[in-house]
């Protein structure tokens, strides 16, 4: 009887154990940012990718995601909080390295709010790119930014599975806008990429940590 009254005490205390750690966890856990780098006059510098799939040892390693990179396309880090300075020029160097979806709505084909009002796609200046060229679009709504990613070719020689990519086919796409005050700002993308999801919406698309982050602006 006193055994029994033992384990199901262990027993009571480890359930209550775990589900204190479950519970905390999930309040504490608070995804990674990176900082913007310091770039000439004045202005900050990211580098960002896009990959077909995150890390194989990622908790979602089929889900598409957005990570941060370096120039090198060397340093992968899954983070999708951007922490910038106000009142500043941010110029953003996007290695996208997933094949196009197509864009449900042909409004974001186009680049919006952007300083020059467009954008370079491996080197050209452009505007707009075909709408079922859409990989993934980098949108920040609440400062009337969105640019669209056009993604690499179905027959590329050599895609990219899982990040990083690095080696594999990409396209370089770069960008830059001017932040205004201070404050939080949610980024997403449009184009419907979660792949498996209802309409192409869910899964990735919304969950902070691939297809929508924050721009810390500060
Ligand atoms: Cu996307």
């Amino acid at each position: 009887m006193k055994q029994r009254a033992l384990a199901v005490t262990i027993g009571l205390t480890a359930v209550v154990v775990v589900i204190g750690l479950y519970i905390g966890l999930y309040l504490t856990a608070q995804p990674g940012s990176a900082t913007a780098s310091p770039s000439a006059g004045g202005a900050v510098q990211l580098y960002l990718a896009t990959v077909p799939a995150a890390a194989t040892n990622d908790p979602h390693p089929t889900w598409v995601s957005y990570y941060v990179t370096n120039s090198q396309r060397q340093d992968w880090q899954h983070k999708t909080t951007f922490v910038v300075p106000a009142n500043t020029t941010v110029h953003v160097t996007l290695f996208q390295y997933d094949s196009a979806t197509g864009l449900r709505n042909e409004f974001f084909s186009q680049a919006i709010g952007t300083t020059g009002g467009g954008f370079t796609l491996n080197g050209k200046a452009v505007r707009a790119i075909p709408p079922a060229n859409a990989s993934h679009v980098f949108a920040i709504p609440a400062l009337g930014v969105s640019v669209p990613l056009a993604g690499v070719a179905g027959n590329a020689k050599n895609p990219c599975s899982n990040a990083p990519c690095t080696g594999a086919d990409y396209n370089t796409i770069t960008f830059s806008f001017r932040t205004g005050a201070k404050g939080l700002f949610r980024w997403q993308c449009f184009v419907p990429c979660g792949a498996g999801y209802v309409q192409g919406f869910g899964g990735p698309m919304q969950t902070v940590g691939y297809m929508d982050g924050f721009i810390k602006v500060v």
